[in-house]
C-alpha cells in the first residue's frame, strides 16, 4: 500500500440472500469501513429486492456503500473478497445462485479497468435496479458513469421490479 497515493472514492454493491442477509450487510458493513487504507463515506437503505437470475432463490438484500480509499483496485478487490469468504462465500454454486455476500466493485474513481479478474465500472450495473436506485440516493447530482452515460438517465429506464426500502435495516 502507498500512503501517498491520492484518494479514490469507489462505490461499492453489497448483496445477500442466505443467512439473515441484513446481518451479513451490516456486519461487512463495519468490517469495510475497518479495513486499512479504507473508510466510508455513505452507505444507503437496504433494499428487498427480487433474484436476478434463477428464480428458484430466496430474494435479495441489497446496498450500496461509498468508500475512500488508497488501496488500488486490486488491493481493494482482494481485501473485499477476503470478507466474502469470512463470511462463508461459496464460489462453486451456479452463476448467479444464492450467495451469504457478495461484494462488487461498480465504481473506482473515474476509472475504467479492463482485467480478467475485474472489470470497472462492473458490467450490468446500469441495468440493475438494486443498483441504480441505492447507488442514485448516496451518489453526487449528475454522477457519470465512466464510458456509460449519466446515473440518472439509467435510473428513468429501469423497472423496480419491486425493489422496495427495507424499513429496520
Ligand atoms: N446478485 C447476483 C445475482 N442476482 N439478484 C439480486 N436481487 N441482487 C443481487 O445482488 C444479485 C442478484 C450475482 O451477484
Ligand atoms: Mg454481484
Ligand atoms: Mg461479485
Amino acid at each position: 500500500m502507498n500512503s501517498f497515493r491520492e484518494e479514490v472514492t469507489a462505490y461499492l454493491g453489497l448483496g445477500s440472500n442466505l443467512a439473515d442477509p441484513a446481518s451479513q450487510l451490516r456486519r461487512a458493513r463495519a468490517e469495510i469501513a475497518g479495513l486499512t487504507g479504507v473508510s466510508e463515506r455513505a452507505f444507503s437503505s437496504f433494499y428487498h429486492s427480487a433474484p436476478m437470475g434463477p428464480a428458484d432463490q430466496p430474494d435479495y438484500v441489497n446496498a450500496v456503500m461509498a468508500v475512500d480509499v488508497t488501496l488500488d483496485a486490486h488491493e481493494l478487490l482482494r481485501a473485499l473478497q477476503a470478507i466474502e469468504l469470512m463470511h462463508g462465500r461459496d464460489r462453486s454454486g451456479r452463476r448467479w445462485g444464492a450467495r451469504t455476500l457478495d461484494i462488487d466493485i461498480l465504481l473506482y474513481g473515474q476509472e475504467q479497468l479492463h482485467y480478467e479478474d475485474l472489470t470497472v465500472p462492473h458490467p450490468g450495473m446500469t441495468e440493475r435496479e438494486f443498483v441504480l436506485y441505492p447507488l442514485a440516493e448516496i451518489a453526487p447530482a449528475g454522477l457519470e458513469i465512466p464510458g456509460g452515460g449519466r446515473l440518472d438517465d439509467w435510473l428513468a429506464r429501469c423497472p423496480k421490479r419491486g425493489l422496495e426500502v427495507l424499513s429496520v435495516d
